[in-house]
């Protein structure tokens, strides 16, 4: 081989793994379905709340999965980006003392509950859509309840 062609071969070579980086650093970017991108744990405010801030938009929830201690009361902020797709916000867990169903705008909506169980409970928006309703196009997050 030429040196020429060897420097050819390099450059190829350097393109080559840099894309695969690239590639690489893109697949982690982007969050497969099922997986969750973002964590929050509640923070600890006055008289003993646990405070979190949720935001919702077309077709998602931030952050995508909480953090709550059992027995301690929990305030909920939640509001949607402005827009005109209607959300809600609903979380069904009776077993857990929590049982949430409310339209989102983008006024926050403030809900409060005490967490009453370990476990990890789902909360999503239940409009229909189109095609696929906003739980599956990925208007889901899970609250986790911890001891
Ligand atoms: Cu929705």
């Amino acid at each position: 081989m030429g040196q020429k062609n060897k420097r050819v071969m390099v450059i190829v070579v350097r393109f080559a793994i840099t894309g695969l980086l690239l590639f690489q650093l893109n697949g982690c970017a982007t969050v497969p379905p099922g997986q969750l991108s973002e964590v929050t744990r509640a923070s600890l405010g006055e008289q003993n709340t646990q405070r979190i801030t949720l935001v919702a938009s077309n077709y998602w929830f931030r952050p995508e999965r909480i953090i709550v201690k059992v027995g301690v009361p929990v305030e909920l902020s939640v509001r949607k980006k402005p827009g005109v797709i209607p959300h809600t916000f609903v979380i069904h867990a009776p077993e857990a003392g929590i049982n949430v169903n409310v339209a989102l705008s983008a006024k926050p909506e403030v809900i409060n509950f005490v967490p009453q169980k370990v476990g990890s409970f789902e909360f999503y928006c239940d409009k229909p859509g189109l095609f696929e309703s906003h739980r599956e196009m990925g208007m889901a997050g899970v609250i986790e309840v911890t001891p």
